[in-house]
């Protein structure tokens, strides 16, 4: 690490070092000589949080004119220490009172659990969003659910993926802050009764069966120089009672805390599985029990400071990450109606005013809806504002003369093709003010398709938001040694504006800038080789092309495409083993869904191909093949700046924005992608010189799949494809179980819904001119450089300015 933001004062250090001294005696409980490195992470992070507790207090000195409220199911935040020292520009005075103690700071560093509070893109965006927000002192709070167990460990039992829970909380967080002042009642279940108010005017009060505690947990979020503190604020579940005495005393223990156990559920893991009704249940629980604290803890707060609820839309802006809060609408509908008395019309209009919604897929497997028989039995009252705000929605449509019942059905808030569900994303679309796409793509094909008809009704609600990465953690945090380059040759300027990162455009064809920055890249390749030689056992070399597709396991991600080339690489380098071959190291790592099964076995495929091609003399030294298990953001961290190839090969319409390709990139690893998500305007970014696209764009994608045949058509086109396929289908990668690719194959030979057969032979095609390309390293590290030098639109301090400027007219520094 050699970015420090300031000069290490020698009285700095030891005032450092007296902290992190004191928390470890009093705050721990322990001796220097006794403390173990989870001791003094824990003692170094306190002393830090009270730095942070100071910057905090002159944040919170004025009532801000405008906050904003993000909500999310998700935060995947990974480590905050580094994070924090970074920001507050105390790395190199931590470091040194640290080893004053005999302590390493990297070790100190490594003993923290990576808060893995979401499952990939759309947590760790929020995370991104979250230290952005601080960073331009846009004045906001988090609000997400303080699950126990955050995203599951996994780890490859002979290449099967298999789940453990996972338990950062397991020694407890110095970084947050319990705040039991700050709990509020969730209710579920009941009725609703009636009552007259006044004269003609009927309230309506909804009287839950069961309810449940949430508990605010602040964790602090500071931006970049410590200028600004924010909080993001988790809601623990309680139960009323913790025990029922009664129960317990007349012998029935296990009795006596079952309510409890049903309270605390709510908050136990991530994303429960939604296999079984009981599962579909309580994630629905989920998701109204953090929206319901939230909307609470908000209008209270607004109330306090303002005297009056009409002015919410003036003083708040809340953004809804996904659909996952989108029981905001009735929820702040209900509270205004019932707890603060307003008429329909008023509470209407304060609501739309309010909220704002993020779309983040249009697959329609991913679209949530929600049983009516499920949302009637747990939130009744709910349902009732939910049907009348759509009975509105369909009698302005009548008014308009747009009445049809087609039209009807296609911008009802209710599904009725397959039994009665609520469609969260036109209740959210519908309360909202603004709705984003988050790519320029992804913006355009939400208009016409999935929201086409309420787009039609109001054309300027839909807006486009590409997403982005904070700098902070992808380039100064995970990659110091390129920060310090940068540093160097265009000035200390670019830590805090990342478009002076264009300087680095003059130094692309600079011998000795690019040796530096070659030397960088191969330093981080040796530190990679050596985790994946500790994690999996196979010995990579840090000289081969390191080609890397990181992420969620999922069909329309094609890793499956991915690992067709490999074979099909494999089985070229057999049949001409003396040809001068690219070496190539294949890293993959990401987890599957614990229920999805076909992307577990796409896992287990390419522990297979890897066992085969590495066991495989005649392709030593030209390919190797590695699966690391239990990806994670510390993970990511590590493989990013060791990557030379960025795999980015969804189908094209299918990933709505994509983040990794940006951190990829920023780090100068060049992009074999698919026009699709925020790939499209990277390549407007750095270049089309400067990228490999393949493949099908999502017209084509749409057109050819109404095309009947079109797998068998493409395999009959590319003997080389039907090669890998028979390889993969006859069991010679798999001889303890050879039927285990069958279906697998199968299904690409006669559906391919992900259309990976349509675009092997392109992408085949690319993957050789990127071998060509290797070979020539002046033009490769030209165009590496080239990526770093160009990629600073996608920083999510971008983002975070056109949200505050068009969506929240919130006013930035
Ligand atoms: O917007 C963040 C991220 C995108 O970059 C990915 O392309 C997209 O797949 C992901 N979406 C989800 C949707 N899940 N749900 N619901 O994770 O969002």
């Amino acid at each position: 690490h050699s970015v420090p933001a300031r000069p290490v004062a020698a009285d700095a250090v030891t005032e450092m070092r007296e902290a992190i001294l004191g928390k470890l005696a009093f705050a721990i409980g322990r001796s220097p000589a006794n403390a173990r490195e989870r001791d003094w992470y824990a003692a170094t992070a306190l002393a830090l949080r009270d730095r942070i507790v100071e910057a905090c207090v002159a944040s919170d000195a004025a009532v801000p004119n405008k906050r904003v409220y993000y909500l999310s199911l998700e935060f995947l935040i990974g480590r905050l220490t580094s994070d924090a020292l970074n920001n507050l520009g105390l790395f190199e005075t931590t470091k040194a009172a640290l080893a004053q103690l005999g302590v390493a700071l990297e070790d100190v560093e490594a003993a923290e659990p990576d808060a893995a509070l979401g499952n990939g893109g759309l947590g760790r965006l929020a995370a991104c969003f979250m230290e952005s927000m601080a960073s331009l002192s846009i004045p906001a709070i988090g609000y997400g659910i303080r699950y126990d167990h955050g995203l599951f460990r996994q780890s490859l039992e002979d290449g099967w993926q298999r789940e453990a829970p996972e338990t950062w909380l397991a020694e407890g967080n110095p970084w947050e802050f319990a705040r039991p002042e700050a709990t509020y009642t969730i209710g579920f279940g009941g009725s609703v009764t009636m009552s007259m108010a006044s004269e003609g005017v009927i309230r309506r009060h909804w009287a839950p069966a069961e309810t449940v505690k949430a508990v605010a947990y602040d964790v602090p979020v500071v931006g970049w120089r410590g200028r600004h503190v924010n909080t993001l604020r988790l809601w623990k579940a309680e139960a009323e009672s913790a025990i029922d005495l009664a129960r317990f005393n007349d012998g029935d223990h296990v009795g006596a805390v079952a309510a409890r156990a049903r309270a605390e559920a709510i908050s136990r893991v991530l994303y429960p599985s939604d296999s079984s009704p009981a599962g579909q249940e309580l994630r629905l629980r989920q998701e109204y029990f953090f929206t319901s604290a939230s909307i609470q803890d908000l209008v209270r707060r607004h109330v306090a400071e303002r005297g009056d609820v009409r002015s919410l839309a003036d003083h708040a802006a809340i953004q809804l990450n996904d659909t996952h809060p989108a029981i905001a609408v009735p929820e702040l509908m209900r509270v205004l109606l019932e707890d603060h008395a307003l008429g329909w019309e008023d509470a209407w209009d304060v609501t739309t005013r309010t909220l704002s919604y993020t779309n983040h897929t249009l697959l329609p497997e991913a679209l949530e809806t929600w049983p009516v028989e499920l949302m009637e039995r747990l939130l009744p009252r709910h349902m009732q504002i939910i049907y009348l705000i759509n009975w509105m929605h369909l009698e302005e449509r009548g008014k308009s003369g747009q009445g049809g019942a087609e039209h009807l059905a296609a911008v009802s808030l209710i599904d009725e093709t397959h039994g009665r569900r609520v469609r969260m994303g036109h209740l959210a679309f519908h309360g909202s003010r603004r709705v984003n796409g988050v790519s320029a793509l992804h913006t355009d094909l939400m208009r016409s398709t999935v929201f086409k008809d309420l787009h039609a009704l109001d054309p300027d609600k839909i807006v486009n938001k590409t997403n982005g990465i904070t700098f902070r953690r992808w380039l100064h945090n995970a990659n110091p040694e390129l920060t310090a380059l940068a540093v160097e040759a265009v000035g200390p300027g670019v830590l805090d504006d990342p478009s002076l990162l264009r300087g680095l455009d003059a130094f692309a064809r600079d011998s000795e800038f690019v040796r530096r920055y070659a030397a960088v890249r191969r330093g981080r390749k040796e530190a990679l080789a050596v985790i994946v030689s500790e994690r999996t056992g196979i010995d990579i070399d840090p000289s081969a092309l390191f080609d890397v597709q990181i992420k969620r396991i999922h069909e329309y991600k094609r890793q499956l495409l991915n690992i067709l080339e490999t074979v099909a690489l494999y089985q070229a380098i057999k049949a001409e083993p003396h040809r001068d071959w690219t070496p190539r190291v294949k890293i993959f790592a990401g987890k599957a869904a614990p229920s999805y099964v076909r992307a577990k076995l796409i896992i287990k495929l390419a522990c297979d191909v890897a066992r085969a091609v590495n066991d495989d003399p005649e392709v030593a030294g030209r390919l190797k093949v590695a699966f690391l298990p239990n990806y994670s953001v510390s993970l990511a961290e590590a493989i990013i700046p060791a990557a030379d190839l960025s795999e980015q090969i969804s189908t094209a319409g299918m990933e709505a924005s994509g983040t990794g390709n940006m951190k990829l990139a920023l780090n100068g690893a060049l992009t074999v992608g698919t026009l699709d998500g925020a790939n499209v305007e990277i390549r407007e970014h750095v270049g089309p010189e400067n990228i490999f696209i393949f493949g099908l764009t999502a017209a084509e994608v749409l057109d050819r799949m109404q095309e009947p045949g079109y797998a068998q058509a493409a395999i009959r086109q590319s003997p080389r494809l039907a090669a890998v396929l028979d390889m993969i289908a006859s069991g010679r990668l798999s001889p303890e179980d050879p039927g285990r690719y069958r279906a697998l194959v199968d299904d690409l030979r006669y559906r391919d819904q992900y259309l990976l057969t349509v675009d092997f032979d392109d992408y085949w095609r690319a993957q050789r001119e990127i071998d060509r390309a290797w070979a020539e390293p002046k033009a490769w590290w030209a165009k590496a450089v080239h990526n770093t030098a160009r990629m600073a639109w996608f920083s999510s301090d971008r983002s975070m300015r056109e949200y505050a400027e068009e969506i929240w007219r919130v006013r930035v520094a």
